[in-house]
């Protein structure tokens, strides 16, 4: 019996646009009237079936093969009717059009978008990490990014919040019990080592918290904006990270005029670089385009999480160029991350004076030279420092309850080493640990949450 009963629901699973093979794809509790309406005849469960697939009157809209899989082994944990057929728009259309209406007498209406990777989470078929994890694998950027989101679509990540939560439960357990019997107390939970137990769950899920960031930033990235005086080699710089010619090099100031960005990685990590207009004097700016291309560097600047601030070898030391960067760097936010970048280093035979800051970079945007230093910087400042087979992805959501998670134990492990141990409140903080790790899987979830999720999905998944 399932636990959610809900109207049957149709929709096309392949992308839009024509392929060689397009899925339309139906899941309710018992799809039996449409597979006879269209297919003509019962299927055999999960076996390949060659059919014509029926219009209305019989006539066939293509020539493609049938799947059912009975519930509850099916995507979604109900009965499931899959039907696979030559992937044109047109014909995807009219057999999407004809399960809707040959399922008219069971209701059966359009899919949301995420609405079959719900059901297959309220189904129990996976938990909610893992049902992110299937979105994250469609929409990975780099080939660690897949990777790691298909380790938690096996639910490697799953494993490792429930495996934590059995031991705060097991540890719950214990100081509840104390609670009833207070004379007893000290000793007991002094015997049972539930200091000790409190601190090495603790331990682990700092590691959790760990491979789970490096997992986010896997999944998200980092957005680097390139940044500097006209003429420096932002867009030269671009240029040479991704490896391709995307922005217009010239040798007039002023070149760039709107934002340009290219996600190049680096390790597996996606890095957005973003290439802006060069920043000089408001009314420096030779016309009202220049104007605004800088008012929306400076927004790129704010945006950041990190800025390259780009310096021109070959220029400095003259008096304009001078003033220019010190007025650009009062300006920049506080608090930002940035990376001050010395470029054009091919053009100095021999440049003598080391730049002022110990963490600057030279290089040359032009041979190249000098890149892997950089690369390597932005990587550090990302903090990545994992190898990517041992991290599965995760998302701001997931570094929120696991952040709290730790704050409810670091709050539990003041509470037990006070001399008058607050069991109650030690309690109350385990409780609170217990579920907020929950949200992650989902065990502990609030509804508006699963919609604001599943809305994100795409039709058909
Ligand atoms: N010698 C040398 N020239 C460079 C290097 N990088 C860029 N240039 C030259 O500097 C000039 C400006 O380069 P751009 O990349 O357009 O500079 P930008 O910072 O994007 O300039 P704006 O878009 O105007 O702000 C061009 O003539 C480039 O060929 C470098 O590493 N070495
Ligand atoms: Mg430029």
């Amino acid at each position: 019996m399932l636990k959610h009963q809900r109207d049957p629901i149709v929709a096309i699973a392949t992308a839009p646009g024509r392929g060689a093979v397009g899925i339309v794809r139906v899941s309710g509790v018992d799809v039996s009237a449409v597979i006879l309406a269209v297919c003509g005849q019962p299927l055999k469960p999960r076996h390949a079936s060659y059919l014509p697939l029926l219009d209305a009157k019989g006539e066939a809209i293509d020539q493609g093969i049938a799947l059912h899989f009975p519930a509850p082994n099916s995507y979604t944990g109900e009965d499931v009717l899959e039907l696979q057929a030559h992937g044109g728009p047109v014909v995807l259309q009219l057999l999407l059009a004809r399960c809707l209406e040959a399922g008219a007498g069971i209701g059966v209406r359009l899919a949301r978008p995420g609405e079959f990777t719900e059901r297959a989470f309220l189904n129990d078929k996976i938990d909610l990490a893992q049902a992110e994890a299937i979105a994250d694998l469609i929409e990975a950027s780099t080939e660690a990014a897949a990777r790691s989101a298909s380790r938690s679509l096996s639910g490697a990540f799953s494993r490792d919040i429930e495996e934590l939560r059995r031991r705060i439960v097991d540890l719950r357990m214990l100081v509840e019990a104390t609670l009833d019997f207070p004379e007893e107390e000290i000793d007991f939970l002094e015997k049972a080592d539930a200091r000790g137990r409190l601190d090495r769950i603790a331990a682990a899920l700092a590691q959790v918290l760990d491979r789970a960031q490096q997992g986010a930033l896997l999944r998200d990235g980092l957005r680097i904006v390139l940044a500097g005086q006209p003429n420096v080699g932002k867009s030269s710089l671009l240029n040479a990270l991704a490896g391709a010619e995307l922005a217009i090099v010239t040798p007039i100031p002023g070149t760039t005029r709107d934002k340009v960005s290219e996600t190049i990685q680096i390790e597996g990590v996606p890095l957005h670089v973003i290439d802006t207009a060069g920043l000089r004097g408001e009314h420096e700016a030779a016309d009202e385009v220049e104007r605004i291309g800088m008012q929306r560097s400076w927004g790129a600047i704010e945006d950041a999480d990190a800025v390259v601030f780009l310096h021109d070898l070959t220029r400095a030391g003259s008096t304009d160029y001078d003033r220019a960067e010190q007025d650009i760097a009062s300006r920049l936010p506080e608090g930002a991350r940035i990376v001050h970048v010395f470029n054009k280093a091919d053009a100095m035979r021999e440049w003598a004076g080391a730049p002022h800051d110990p963490g600057a970079i030279t290089l040359s945007a032009r041979t190249g030279e000098g890149l892997d230093v950089l690369r390597a910087r932005l990587l550090d400042i990302a903090g990545w420092h994992a190898s990517p087979e041992g991290v599965f992805i995760a998302r701001t959501r997931h570094i929120d309850a696991l952040s709290r998670t730790r704050a409810h134990l670091a709050l539990a492990q003041q509470m037990a080493a006070r001399a008058d141990a607050a069991l109650d409140l030690l309690a109350e903080e385990l409780r609170l640990a217990h579920d907020a790790l929950g949200e992650i899987t989902g065990a502990f979830t609030a509804d508006d949450l699963l919609g604001e999720i599943f809305s994100r999905f795409c039709i058909g998944k």
